[in-house]
Order: structure tokens, then sequence, then C-alpha cells
């Protein structure tokens, strides 16, 4: 480095400068010294708080894809009805880390400030390649936090579409991410100058506080999916178990225009690929055998629980309809809504417990959870657990 384009500070300030002293492992990829001499600025701080969000943000990143494939399959990948509860699992563990990782982004960003005001802003093409790929990686993390809270707690400020852009921004953030580790990862090993100020919150106690902000950030809302912390789950946007026969609604019978469904016209039809198409009558539905199961709504926003449901399994009605195809699409009354329609896919249209249930905890079906008839099928998102099911068209 030639001293004419650095601004050094006096040397015995520069004892735990970010990140470290004279460590130059990659040439180029120096971190600069800025004015700042605390401990809670310093690479190792800055390197402990980006491994939790890598942890964090990889976790987000590998449920989301995997929540993203169940709404938009891809041929390649057949979706397993097994087990059951895996989509509740995997969708709770997103919003969990996501929520958790609010705390630490902040930390993070107010650890490493310094370096963003420091003169002059990078040396050298690889740092400027690293100085770039924060502009989408800060971005992007800011925008995922936001929008995926925002989102949960049924709060639609936008008008661009949540799920195309949460994913796509998930992508260049998760991009951006592994230049930036590519980068840090070979200084990080060799920056770790012992701070000499001790004044001030201490390290311990910095990350301590951090910590215990995502835990109570977590157990604040984790309760949406995990019953027993409902009551100590202050800040969750759902609690499992108020709504009529004791499960949550996103949308009411009401809002899609399904109240009193006329019970004497109501027709369940199973056409398209079939020898004999069936138009079923709610008297013929409920005689047919049914099936007692115990399974999760999870919607995607976060919360989920666990009910008994009886019905008709679907793979029966395709049986008696003589099914030639094995997805079906099934629709409901509703006639406007992003989610009167869904697919099941070859695995969940013959899984015994995929049913067409006609109740819930040994009543009929309350309007709001799609009397007269609604899907509910193993490890599949809310969204595609489609009520008010008037008919199934073999694909
Ligand atoms: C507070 C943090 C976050 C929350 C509350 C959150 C919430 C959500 C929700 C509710 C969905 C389901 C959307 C839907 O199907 O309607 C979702 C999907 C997704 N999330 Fe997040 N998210 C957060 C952070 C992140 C982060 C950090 C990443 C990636 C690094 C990420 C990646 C994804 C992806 C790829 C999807 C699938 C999108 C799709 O279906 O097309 N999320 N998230
Ligand atoms: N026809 C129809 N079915 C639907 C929806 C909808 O809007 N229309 N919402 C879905 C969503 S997002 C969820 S989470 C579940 C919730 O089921 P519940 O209201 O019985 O708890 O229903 C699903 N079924
Ligand atoms: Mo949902």
């Amino acid at each position: 480095m030639s001293p004419g384009r650095l601004r050094l500070p006096d040397p015995r300030e520069v004892v735990d400068r970010l990140p470290g002293g004279e460590h130059v492992p990659v040439p180029g990829v120096e971190l600069a010294e800025v004015p700042s001499s605390s401990r809670l600025h310093d690479a190792r701080m800055a390197r402990t708080l980006g491994t939790a969000l890598a942890v964090t943000f990889f976790t987000c990143f590998a449920t989301g894809l995997w929540s993203h494939v169940q709404q938009s399959p891809v041929g390649w990948l057949p979706l397993p009805s097994r087990p059951a509860g895996l989509y509740r699992i995997t969708q709770g563990v997103h919003v969990a880390t996501g929520l958790a990782s609010v705390p630490l982004l902040l930390a993070k960003l107010w650890t490493v400030w310094p370096r963003f005001i420091q003169v002059p802003p990078f040396r050298g093409w690889r740092q400027a390649l690293e100085r770039l790929a924060l502009l989408p990686l800060v971005a992007g993390a800011v925008f995922l936090l936001f929008s995926g809270t925002a989102n949960i707690a049924l709060w639609y400020p936008w008008r661009f579409d949540f799920r195309a852009s949460h994913y796509w921004v998930a992508w260049t953030t998760i991009g951006a991410l592994l230049v930036h580790i590519a980068v840090q990862l070979p200084v990080g090993r060799h920056a770790t100058p012992e701070p000499t100020e001790r004044t001030g919150l201490s390290r311990r106690g910095f990350l301590g506080s951090v910590a215990a902000s995502s835990a109570v950030i977590t157990v604040a809302t984790v309760g949406s999916t995990v019953r027993p912390l409902r009551a100590v789950s202050v800040l969750a946007t759902r609690d499992p178990a108020v709504g009529p026969q004791g499960l949550p609604v996103n949308r009411s019978a009401d809002a899609a225009g399904t109240v009193g469904v006329d019970v004497d016209s109501y027709r369940l039809v199973v056409d398209g690929a079939v020898r004999t198409p069936l138009s079923l009558t709610l008297d013929d539905l409920r005689a047919l055998p049914r099936r007692r199961v115990e399974l999760p709504i999870t919607c995607v926003e976060g919360w989920s629980v666990g009910a008994s449901w009886s019905g008709v399994p679907v793979r029966d009605l395709l049986a008696l309809a003589g099914a030639t195809g094995s997805r079906v699409r099934v629709e409901s009354l509703e006639q406007r809504g992003a989610y009167r329609s869904s697919v099941l896919g070859r695995r969940h249209a013959s899984d015994p417990d995929t049913l067409l249930a006609l109740t819930v905890r040994g009543e009929e079906l309350a309007p709001d959870h799609g009397f007269p008839a609604r899907l509910i099928a193993p490890n599949r998102p809310g969204v595609l657990q489609t009520k008010w099911v008037s008919r199934l068209v073999v694909l």
C-alpha cells in the first residue's frame, strides 16, 4: 500500500482497525482502516454476525425454494405427500429464521457501517467487486425481511406480486451473499487482532443482546404454529386456536361469496380424463365410505394448526369415476380469488389421506372452512387446501 493513498491514523489507534492490521492475505481485498476503534466494529464481530446471518439466510433460501416449488411445481421434481407434516416444519422454520434475522441484520449493519464511509471507498478491483456486491446484498436482505414481515402481518403495502418479487430478490440476494462470502472468507481467517479498548459495551454484552432480541422475536411469534407458545406469542399475527371450530380463517365464506350454498342443488362433479363422469349430490357424497385423518392446515404465512378431518378419499372418487389420468384439478364454488382452484400431483392424488373433507373435529365444516366439502391433503401448503370444492377435473 502506498501511504499517499490513505489517511493513516496514529499507529496506536489502528491496533484493532477493521479488520486487522497488517494481514493482507488476498491482494486487493485488504480492508481499509476506519475511524472507529471499538471492538463492536471490528472484523471479528462482523464475522460472527455474518456467520449467523449466513445460516439464517441459507435456511430461509432453502425452505423458501421448497415453498416455491409446492406452488409452482417443476416436472423433474415430483412432490412427495409424505412426511405429512413436512411443509408445516419447513414453512414454520422459514418464517421463524426470517424474523430472527431482523436483529442480526441490524446489528451487522451497525457493526460495519464505518466501512461504508471510509475513504477511499475501495482499493483494487477485488475490493471494488466486493463493494458492488454489497448493494444487492444489503438492499436484497432488507427487502426480503421487510416484504416477508409485512406479508405475514397481512399488510400488503405494495402493488407488485409478493411471490414473484420475494422469489427473484431471494436469488439475487443469495448470489450477492455467495460473492461476499467468497471474498471475505480468506480475509476473515487472518484478521483476529485483540481489541485494546476496554470501555463501553463488551463484545459479549453486545452479542448477548442481539441473540436475546432474536430469541424474543422468535418466542413472540412462533406461537402461531407452535401451539403451546400461543399464550406468550404476543406478536404472532395469528392465534392458531381462534376461529370457527378453533381454526383460523384466511378467506371467509363471506369474502369468497360462498355463503349459503344451496345444499339441494349442490353437486360434486368428477370429470376430465375419466371413463364415467360423476355428479354427486351432497347425500351421495355423505353416503360414501369415509376416512378420518389427523392433518395440519399450514398457511404459507406461517401459522399452522393440526385437526382431525373426515371425508371421502380423493382416490376413491377417482376409482369410482374410472380415472385414466393421475393429476387432479380441484375447483371451488368461489368465482374469483387466486386460490379458487389447485392441482393435486400424482402422489397427492393417490395418497389415501388426501380427502374431500366433510367434517372437522367431529362437526360438519363451518362455512368459513369450506362447507360443504374442502380438500385436505398431507404435506401441502394451506393455499392449496381448496375450500368449497365443487369439481374434480382429472388431468
Ligand atoms: C422476515 C423474513 C421473511 C419472512 C417473514 C418470509 C416470509 C415468506 C412467506 C410468507 C412466503 C410464502 C409466500 C407465498 O407463497 O405467498 C415466503 C416465500 C419465500 N421466501 Fe421468504 N420470508 C422471509 C425472508 C426470506 C429470505 C431471507 C429469503 C431468502 C434468502 C426468502 C426466500 C423465500 C423464497 C425463495 C420464497 C418462495 C417464493 C415463491 O413461492 O415464489 N425469504 N417467504
Ligand atoms: N376456495 C378457496 N380455498 C382456500 C382459500 C381461498 O382463498 N379460496 N384460501 C386458502 C388458504 S390461503 C388457507 S391458509 C386455507 C385455510 O383454511 P381454513 O380457512 O379452513 O383454516 O384455505 C385455503 N383454501
Ligand atoms: Mo394461507
